[in-house]
């Protein structure tokens, strides 16, 4: 169906302007400008990859409900309401669109160049956990389930070189030897885990710096977006996500390794931010486990790019046939330029 049917649907003008906005990696997402200068996000959910789309709807409503409740200032923006009352369109041949509205005046970042703005991403992600501290986890469905299960990420990785292209699997040698040393990051996930030093709790699990909105005003950041992947889950995938993607003076897509840096007054800008929201609520054995967080999820992006690459792309948006393996290799740098630094 043609964008334009979409916006029919939602009864908002057809002849808006419909722009893409790139940086996903999953869903196809675009910038809509109605006649009358009116913003929207339009999104087509990639449903392969998020295949139970109720439970992202269920999601964002109790997470909007809380919000609204509880914290009601922050800028939470569910997604808009069709004719019918869902806030998703399915169409009959599975397809699934929604539109949010846009912030105003807002804009996402890909680099840092300050500890102190590092300070303040950690700090609105700390600050999303604490306000959903308050909620149980449970009330939140698992919209992708074991998605940050490293051990499982392992074994997939794993599969895919007894199964996927020979070619590409040979081309990854070095890099998967490489990988396979640092095998004691999944064994430690599992401690952790066996051990219950973590507490399953909300969490974002996409923590991103490009998921932060700040203002063109004033530049402050104004809130988190991309909530579809907040469930239960444990504190150090939102930490990890922070380190992996405001750590380094590029992003994941840097093909100049040296580039690739791990800036270690952006670690304690990091742990200052969340922790000015957090420490009050995550236990002494969770807080021990902050350091390892980066490892956590840099090691495990490392993983999911390389294991793409070798089942051909059949995951994440790529631009150019080495895409995902050039990916990988810049996870793997910033792994071993992370454990030079941090013990
Ligand atoms: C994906 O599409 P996007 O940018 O929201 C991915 C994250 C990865 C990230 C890597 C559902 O996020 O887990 O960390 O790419 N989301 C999913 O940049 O797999
Ligand atoms: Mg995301």
């Amino acid at each position: 169906m043609h964008l334009h049917h979409i916006l029919e649907a939602y009864h908002l003008p057809p002849h808006s302007t419909i722009e893409p906005i790139t940086h996903g990696l999953i869903n196809a997402t675009y910038k809509v400008t109605t006649p009358t200068q009116a913003m929207y996000v339009l999104q087509k959910l990639n449903t392969n990859v998020f295949t139970k789309p109720n439970h992202i709807a269920h999601n964002l409503a109790a997470i909007s409900n809380h919000l609204q409740h509880a914290y009601t200032q922050y800028p939470i923006a569910p997604p808009l309401a069709l004719p019918s009352g869902k806030c998703m369109l399915t169409l009959t041949n599975g397809s699934c669109y929604r539109i949010l509205p846009y912030i105003p005046h807002s804009t996402t970042h890909h680099i840092l160049t300050t500890p102190h703005q590092a300070y303040e991403v950690a700090a609105q992600y700390g600050k999303y956990a604490y306000m959903l501290s308050t909620m149980p986890a449970r009330a939140l469905r698992y919209t992708i389930p074991q998605f940050h299960n490293i051990k499982l990420r392992y074994t997939q990785l794993r599969q895919a070189i007894r199964s996927g292209n020979p070619q590409r699997i040979a081309q990854c040698h070095q890099a998967l030897q490489y990988l396979h040393s640092q095998a004691h990051i999944v064994s430690m996930y599992h401690t952790a885990i066996q051990g219950k030093q973590l507490i399953l709790r909300p969490t974002h699990h996409d923590a991103k710096l490009g998921n932060v909105l700040f203002s063109t005003t004033t530049s402050k950041p104004i809130c988190v977006i991309d909530l579809d992947t907040t469930m239960p889950g444990y504190y150090i995938s939102d930490v990890g996500d922070l380190m992996r993607s405001c750590l380094s003076a590029s992003t994941e897509d840097e093909l100049n390794l040296q580039q690739v840096t791990m800036r270690k007054p952006y670690y304690q800008a990091i742990q200052d931010g969340y922790l000015q929201h957090m420490q009050q609520v995550l236990t002494p054995t969770e807080l021990a486990l902050f350091s390892y967080a980066g490892r956590y999820i840099i090691y495990m992006q490392a993983m999911r790019f390389i294991t793409d690459y070798i089942l051909n792309d059949v995951y994440y948006n790529t631009r150019y046939t080495m895409h995902n393996y050039d990916r990988a290799i810049n996870q793997i740098q910033l792994l071993q330029a992370y454990n030079q630094v941090i013990d």
